[in-house]
């Protein structure tokens, strides 16, 4: 089913009552877009946690060790403490300043235990985004980042996330993520003059524009105004249809961090509209994942490209370097939140092998063996063993043990 007008949402709406299931129920509750879907999205969270706890209080869907006692939250940035917040962004600083772990005869850029994330996601691109991974890599990927700020840098918090519907409203130059203060994950880059729109699509598919923002040069406020980004680009699209590519993006590339905060994009892409539709239209994880990454063709980028699309610059524009920009982490535990919003919906089918489609490669480009329960994950040099896909598709099953609220 689609819809194509807000106000085809709020007469669907008006017919279906938000009537929420009793926790215990594993009936699919009947919540519907509706005109106030900030509301909506507030009540498919507090859906999500009551499963949780009720999954974890009883037991009966316990695999791992995760009970009420060590669950972990993950918090909203905007509700976190201005000592929370520079804890976590000293945690990260701290991990750009450790030793990198990975071999440089194997990627010779790679100078920080930040960077090892960056190589891993460099390295992986064509086979963890439009693939069957897609979701439990990411989710795998931004856990092993938070354990990595707990165990090597000594940050006591969990990994927060950035609600986009959130900075849809208010616009990222008020909002406590990206005012620029030292408390924010940083602010804007500078001004760059030499504009004009993104250039999307191609490659076989229509080319569409999105607009570019307010910023694009380097970042000059918050915690993270002198860092620098070592590797990349590899597939960097920038303002005017340009693109900028340093080959395989293995090598020293030192640069500053470049932002280009656009609100229309944040505000087409990624709003609470979308957020809700995102996860109560589609039955199937094929169609919740493409909806999510944006179906190739239909000049819609989705809530995960919306994300990445809204922070712009340098690497924020290239999807093999995304994760060199720090606020990737919190744009990824949102769209994990995502996942795990809708999968309480259906726990039992959504984290299960039906909660899996797709193959190893690309939009199945080359051909590949479709992924599975057995499919392994691994993070190379970033972090932690090669796990399979069953470890990765429950958030307090197996290995995991968190929620968001
Ligand atoms: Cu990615």
């Amino acid at each position: 089913m689609r819809f194509s007008s807000h106000a085809a949402l709020g007469l669907l709406a008006a017919s279906i009552t938000n009537a929420l299931p009793a926790p215990q129920d594993d009936t699919p509750p009947t919540i519907s877009p509706s005109a106030d879907d900030l509301e909506t999205l507030a009540q498919l969270s507090q859906h999500a946690q009551e499963v949780t706890n009720s999954s974890l209080s009883t037991g009966k869907r316990q695999l791992g060790s995760c009970t009420l006692r060590n669950l972990s939250v993950r918090r909203e940035w905007g509700t976190l403490s201005n000592p929370e917040r520079k804890a976590y962004t000293d945690a990260v600083l701290c991990l750009q300043k450790k030793q990198s772990k990975t071999p440089s005869s194997l990627i010779p850029g790679a100078k920080s235990r930040f960077d090892d994330w960056i190589g891993t996601h460099i390295n992986q691109t064509t086979t963890i985004h439009y693939t069957g991974t897609f979701l439990a890599w990411h989710r795998y990927f931004t856990w092993e980042y938070e354990q990595a700020l707990r165990n090597e840098c000594g940050y006591k918090g969990t990994q927060p996330y950035w609600d986009w519907s959130k900075t849809a409203k208010t616009g990222h130059e008020k909002s406590p993520i990206f005012d620029g203060s030292e408390f924010s994950m940083s602010g804007n880059g500078e001004l760059d003059d030499n504009k004009g729109d993104i250039m999307l699509g191609g490659q076989g598919l229509p080319e569409f524009p999105i607009p570019a923002g307010n910023g694009g040069g380097c970042v000059t406020s918050g915690p993270f105004k002198s860092m620098s980004v070592n590797l990349g680009p590899v597939q960097l699209s920038l303002p005017g249809g340009k693109t900028e590519s340093n080959g395989d993006g293995l090598a020293y590339n030192p640069r500053c961090l470049k932002r280009d905060l656009t609100n229309e994009v944040n505000r087409r892409f990624a709003n609470a509209t979308s957020v809700v539709r995102n996860i109560l239209l589609p039955k199937d994880v094929y169609d919740f994942q493409m909806t999510m990454q944006g179906y190739p063709g239909t000049n819609d980028i989705g809530i995960h490209g919306g994300g990445h699309f809204t922070i712009g610059g340098d690497p924020g524009r290239d999807l093999f370097t995304s994760p060199g920009d720090p606020i990737f982490y919190l744009h990824h535990s949102m769209i994990d939140r995502v996942w795990w919003m809708w999968q309480s919906l259906d726990v039992k089918k959504r984290t299960s092998a039906e909660g899996i489609a797709g193959t190893g490669t690309f939009m199945n480009q080359p051909p590949s063996p479709d992924t599975t329960l057995d499919t392994e994950i691994n993070l190379g040099f970033a972090a932690g063993s090669p796990k399979t896909m069953r470890d990765l598709m429950s958030t307090t099953a197996g290995p995991f043990c968190y929620i968001y609220i």
